[in-house]
């Protein structure tokens, strides 16, 4: 028995590549986060899409900068999910913002996450946590069950400006999409999947907007295959490897240390992914 998953779903993670639905928090704390990102993470991303100008967005690795959300990725009910898969020695090495907004055309097309992220061997996890109901109609993740057994797959880029990936990566394989799952989440439940595992999302159908959080773990003994030293942060146990260099908690929203600590982890993992060919630039 681990901490939160009993055998049984730690074998279902391990046979399927996913695990769905867990509880984080109560529908409240869920909704108190919701609001925390609209005011947060909302106004940069806009203007950072009409300058067309790339710079550290809000949207990517906001436990920097925020103290809400480096309490977020430290909350204990998602660790201890995290710890029972990947062990008790744990990093979040990324956290990506998925906000599809209502009735909008954003989608995200099958791909594996292992393939953006460098990182050797491929034991990361997502925990992607819902901050409003994450429904079919909404365009919730789905999963092909069992499609991390294949190993890393080759991916293209696709180019299409409704892809929310940032190079439009896809698998370059046939997908059976007909076995599919959805992952469907209320606000506070949040889901596991396993870093080469096949995923997706369709166009937000509803009327309200898509928002949750794709929050990146690894144990500490994981690398960086890359030459850039990255860095990320350590959220339970010890860092007894040293594969990365450690990330310092936001003290005050958005202020200049923690402004500097987010651009300096993002500028290299851009960086990074200028080296490794199959990193994404904002995934
Ligand atoms: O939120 C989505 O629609 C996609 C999420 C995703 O690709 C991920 O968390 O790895």
């Amino acid at each position: 028995m681990g901490k939160v998953l009993d055998e049984l779903a730690v074998a279902r993670y391990r046979r399927d590549g996913y695990v769905t639905p867990l509880t984080a928090c109560s529908a409240a704390q869920a909704e108190a986060w919701h609001q925390d990102v609209r005011r947060c993470c909302g106004t940069a991303e806009r203007a950072e899409s009409e300058a067309g100008i790339r710079q550290p967005s809000t949207r990517v690795k906001p436990y920097l900068l925020f103290p809400w959300a480096a309490e977020l990725v430290r909350h204990p009910a998602i660790l201890d999910a995290v710890e029972d898969v990947i062990g008790p020695d744990i990093l979040v090495f990324h956290t990506t913002l998925w906000w599809k907004p209502a009735g909008t055309e954003g989608f995200v097309p099958w791909h594996q996450d292992a393939t953006y992220f460098g990182l050797a061997p491929h034991e990361h996890v997502t925990a992607w946590l819902a901050l409003t109901p994450s429904t079919e109609a909404a365009g919730c993740v789905t999963v092909l069950p069992g499609s991390h057994k294949h190993g890393q797959l080759p991916h293209a880029d696709r180019k299409d400006p409704a892809v929310m990936l940032s190079r439009g990566q896809s698998v370059a394989a046939p997908v059976e999409a007909q076995a599919a799952v959805p992952i469907v989440l209320q606000p506070g439940q949040f889901s596991l999947h396993d870093t080469l595992v096949l995923h997706a999302s369709a166009p937000n159908r509803s009327t309200h907007d898509r928002i949750g959080l794709g929050i990146s773990y690894i144990p500490a003994r994981v690398r960086h295959i890359g030459p850039t030293r990255l860095s990320a942060t350590l959220v339970r146990g010890t860092n007894r490897f040293d594969h990365f260099d450690l990330e310092a908690r936001p003290a005050q929203e958005a202020d200049a240390a923690a402004r500097a600590v987010h651009a300096d982890s993002i500028g290299r993992f851009w960086t990074a992914s200028e080296a490794i060919p199959e990193m994404t630039l904002a995934h």
